[in-house]
């Protein structure tokens, strides 16, 4: 796994106009439509993760909002785990 450069983020991010950089992540926000919706969007999302071997972190706040945030802790930045998860996110139904 090697760190993508700033010309492969913004390359990859065109395919996931949903998820934006922020420093060495990229980060999407969701709303349910209630509190239970949230929350199975975030089981939703944490088989996938669990299944990729990747972890996001997940924020659920003010009760029906998420946000999920990507990074390869191990690299110390973006990889291509983090733009193929974040592809199989935006695939989830909601
Ligand atoms: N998740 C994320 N987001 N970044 C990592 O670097 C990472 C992970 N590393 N999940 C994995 C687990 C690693 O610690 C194990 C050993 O595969």
């Amino acid at each position: 796994m090697t760190k993508a450069t700033e010309e492969q983020i913004i390359e990859s991010l065109e395919d996931l106009p949903l998820w934006k950089k922020e420093g060495d992540s990229i980060f999407k926000e969701l709303v349910a439509p209630n509190f239970a919706g949230a929350i199975g969007i975030v089981n939703a999302i944490a088989i996938i993760a669990e299944k990729a071997d990747h972890h996001p972190d997940i924020l659920l706040y003010a009760w029906n909002k998420i946000r999920v945030t990507l990074s390869t802790h191990d690299i110390g930045g973006l990889t291509n785990k983090d733009f193929k998860l974040a592809a199989e996110i935006d695939e989830l139904k909601f």
